[in-house]
């Protein structure tokens, strides 16, 4: 029989699973899941096609911290696409690159993963009222949840700083969003506050219960790559729950045998939002918080990120590194990424792809690496941003030599 319990990642004293805490009420250091496996492990159909159960969250029920499937709050949840780029291949010199397609998700972004798991155990709880804070695609993935868990959702998102897209979800879903005059960190800090008392139940990636749900994109690598690790892993950073997920669940597949190594982590933030960076840079044993952030990419403009402890171990262990890069090189990316290969990412999960450009004309990856870059959510996230990059289609009369003139072909020619 498998059991499971939280342990603080500071102090290390543990607590039930079952305990509704966020952190450590020694130390208030975050929680993390750990746990006892039993036999049930060995059910888990690794590498043996995808058929016996879908690839997604649930297949790996058992390395979940949840006391009854049959209640999950589910849309099924990732078996997000792991995509093979060439042409990016070709044109960067890089021997193997995959893009983890994150906005496959019913959502469009990584964020339902944890919210299958943090949402059921909120359910677990016996919560009423779910509240985040949020730079967008948390709001959109818990509002969702929360609607088809029967459960109020409360969002706090910065006033102006997030994408239409998502504040449209989040609307929808029949959240009460409030858009605060401040920033991400705000918001959060306010949510910390808030969630002292019983009525809310903290979805952010403070709960320990959200990351167990995104450590589970590590295993569809990891059988999508049918068993093997690649080189390097490279991941947007924000509030840096994600890389940590990812961090655990290659870690539990070293655990369980199934892998020798780990990939190098390289995070990589918004030149505008850096801390984690500039903590890696400077060789700090902790990060300073940034109080004016901005950048391009809305969903990482976070300036004091809660999970960058375990963020700059994981890059330190696996020999990864963290990066920044500027707005202009992200939306290059963007752009890159989607007129090259079809795929489009908002922003912040191009931001991968712009380490990459950078790092294969500055030689820092090999000709045959293979490396796999998450891009965490969907394009569609954020329409606003390529009608403001690029110009406005012209508009044309309603004539077939109108649109020939205006693609400057000659009409005898057709
Ligand atoms: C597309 O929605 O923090 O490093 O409140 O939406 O785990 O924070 C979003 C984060 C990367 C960073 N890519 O992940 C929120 C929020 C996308 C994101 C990140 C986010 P973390």
């Amino acid at each position: 029989m498998r059991s499971y319990w939280l342990r603080c990642i500071g102090c290390g004293r543990e607590y039930p699973g079952s305990s509704r805490i966020y952190t450590c009420p020694a130390c208030g250091d975050l929680l993390d899941v750990v746990y006892e496996h039993g036999d049930e492990v060995s059910r888990i159909p690794w590498l043996r096609g995808y058929g016996s159960r879908p690839l997604g969250v649930w297949r790996y029920r058992e390395l979940l911290p949840v006391e009854d499937y049959g209640k999950v709050v589910s849309m099924g949840e990732g078996g997000t696409r792991l995509i093979r780029c060439r042409n990016l291949e070709r044109e960067l010199g890089v021997g193997e690159i995959y893009v983890k397609y994150e906005g496959d998700n019913p959502t469009g972004s990584f964020k339902d993963r944890g919210m299958t798991v943090g949402v059921t155990k909120a359910v677990e709880a016996g919560a009423r009222t779910t509240i985040c804070a949020s730079t967008g695609n948390t709001s959109s993935s818990l509002a969702a949840y929360s609607a088809r868990a029967g459960l109020e959702c409360v969002v706090l998102v910065p006033a102006g700083k997030i994408a239409l897209g998502k504040l449209s979800q989040a609307i929808i879903h029949g959240a009460r969003v409030l858009a605060v005059r401040g920033s991400f960190d705000d918001c959060l800090r306010i949510v910390r506050i808030l969630t002292r008392d019983k009525r809310f139940y903290l979805l952010n990636s403070i709960n320990p219960f959200r990351l167990e749900g995104q450590k589970t994109a590590a295993y569809e690598i990891y059988e999508q790559l049918s068993g093997a690790v690649p080189d390097k892993l490279i991941i947007p950073v924000g509030n840096a729950g994600n890389i940590v997920a990812y961090w655990k669940g290659f870690g539990e597949l070293r655990s369980l045998g199934l892998i020798d190594e780990l990939p190098s982590f390289v995070g990589v933030q918004a030149a505008g939002a850096a801390p984690i960076y500039k903590a890696y840079v400077e060789g700090a044993d902790g990060i300073k918080p940034i109080k004016d952030v901005e950048t391009v990419a809305t969903a990482i403009r976070i300036g004091n990120p809660v999970n960058w402890k375990r963020a700059l171990k994981a890059i330190r262990e696996t020999g990864g590194l963290a990066a920044a890069v500027s707005d202009a090189e992200i939306l290059e990316a963007q752009r890159l990424l989607a007129s090259r290969e079809g795929i489009f990412a908002e922003p912040a999960g191009a931001a991968p792809i712009a380490f990459l450009i950078k790092a294969s004309r500055e030689g820092l990856v090999e000709g045959d690496e293979r490396v796999v870059c998450i891009a965490t959510g969907h394009g569609l996230k954020d329409p606003g941003i390529v009608v403001k990059t690029f110009e406005k289609p012209p508009e044309v009369d309603a004539s077939p030599d109108s649109v020939l003139q205006a693609l400057e072909i000659s009409a005898k020619a057709v």
